[in-house]
């Protein structure tokens, strides 16, 4: 039966043969245009052209593309959140040096690519950030003292100190809470992006993230989830030249993250990300282009990591200090601040001035934050679960009784009461 039914398959198949060798009508593979070659080629990086780096403020203050100029306001507010990022680094540094916090990790050199793209954005769109974008959400209106509060896990830290430091979250912002396993916000940012577009919003979201953590398998999974499924997300990549202490030379072998994108059906830029005008533009027509398109768009934002990785890592032990100071003397700091200059809006008696009181700010919520009673100590079990499961209140009981009977054992003042 099984032969006689092939066998017929096989003449049926014999006389379509004959029957189109006159003209054969090919059909097409799935999703994929047919071009054919009698070439054998192995195509690699080297076979197309190196995507450039979109730059519009030269360095003779030029401003190359005419749309991308800004006014003068929004360049001095760019200018000041800068600012106002590296003088909270150089003191959160040096206060964990001390002893007086447990963890940081610093923006410089990254200010520009952080303030640019935060600036172009609107604050209904949902931020899923890495570790390193604090002048994302300082853009957004995060105060000092919620950042020195979150970084001692004092009881007005909204987190009453369950994250480490720099772990910064703001539901009134929308910014999703930081993460410490890397790429974990991808998908989740994806996913986020999809649900916008199902409610119709006129929002997208966004979701920083290394170049390090784009060798996570979860990268994949939201490149492709994001490009198939269509969601409105700007996926910006700091690709700041390291990964810890694995250079990028080392992380990658092709043509960055950009050359990622396209592969992916995924609209794609790569852009100075240490041009913040070049960075606003991108992000401000990423935006555009997202929502209007319901699809995702990446920016890869070249930059360099001018800080040690964290507070746990020493550089100099895997780069040289000319190649860091070579970037420093390129600092977006200083390449804006010559720019506002040669506008006639800034000078260097506002420079001094700014920084006097902005410090000065900074150090009053500085010890206020440090004076701060720590959380309740029941805080430590409480808002994990809706619900607190039995073993966790046994937990917390035994923990009460243990403290109730050792309490000289522990600076108990040091914690709020109730
Ligand atoms: C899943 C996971 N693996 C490893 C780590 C340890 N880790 C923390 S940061 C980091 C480097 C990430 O580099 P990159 O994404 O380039 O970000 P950058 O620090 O340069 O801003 C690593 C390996 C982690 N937190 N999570
Ligand atoms: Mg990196």
């Amino acid at each position: 039966m099984a032969y006689r039914t092939t066998s017929k398959l096989l003449n049926l198949y014999s006389s379509q043969i004959r029957k189109f060798s006159d003209k054969i009508k090919e059909p097409k593979f799935m999703g994929i245009q047919n071009q054919f070659t009698n070439s054998l080629k192995f195509i690699n990086k080297d076979s197309y052209e190196s995507i450039p780096i979109y730059r519009v403020l030269d360095n003779d203050n030029n401003v190359l593309n005419p749309d991308a100029k800004l006014d003068n306001d929004t360049l001095l507010k760019m200018y000041k959140n800068m600012m106002k990022i590296s003088i909270m680094d150089k003191v959160l540094y040096e206060s964990q040096r001390q002893g007086r916090i447990s963890f940081y990790m610093t923006n410089y050199g990254e200010e520009a690519l952080q303030t640019g793209s935060a600036a172009a954005l609107n604050i209904d769109d949902v931020i899923y950030a890495q570790y390193r974008e604090a002048g994302v959400l300082m853009w957004r209106g995060y105060e000092y003292s919620e950042f020195l509060n979150q970084c001692y896990g004092n009881f007005d830290d909204l987190a009453k100190g369950k994250q480490m430091p720099i772990h910064y979250g703001s539901k009134k912002l929308n910014f999703v809470t930081i993460s410490s396993p890397l790429t974990t916000q991808m998908p989740q940012a994806v996913g986020a992006a999809y649900a916008l577009k199902r409610a119709k919003k006129d929002a997208c979201t966004v979701c920083y993230f290394g170049e390090g953590a784009a060798s996570e398998g979860d990268f994949h999974a939201a490149f492709n989830f994001a490009a198939t499924l269509d969601c409105p997300i700007i996926f910006i990549c700091r690709n700041n030249g390291y990964a810890i202490s694995t250079p990028s030379t080392e992380q990658l072998r092709g043509d960055g993250i950009a050359a990622r994108g396209p592969a992916y059906g995924i609209n794609t830029v790569r852009v100075d990300g240490n041009d913040i005008l070049a960075m606003h533009h991108a992000t401000k027509n990423a935006r555009k282009y997202c929502i209007s398109h319901g699809k995702p768009v990446l920016i890869e934002a070249m930059s360099y990591r001018v800080g040690h990785h964290s507070t746990s890592d020493d550089s100099t032990a895997y780069r040289s200090k000319d190649e860091i100071d070579l970037w420093l003397k390129q600092s977006p700091i200083i390449k804006l601040r010559r720019y506002i200059e040669s506008l006639d809006i800034w000078n260097d008696n506002d420079e001094l001035e700014y920084e006097k009181i902005t410090k000065k700010n900074f150090m009053k919520d500085f010890s206020n934050a440090e004076n701060k009673l720590k959380p309740n100590w029941k805080e430590l079990f409480t808002d994990v679960y809706h619900n607190m499961p039995n073993h966790i209140k046994k937990q917390m009981d035994s923990m009460d009784n243990h403290l109730k009977e050792y309490k000289e054992h522990y600076p108990l003042n040091e914690f709020k009461s109730t």
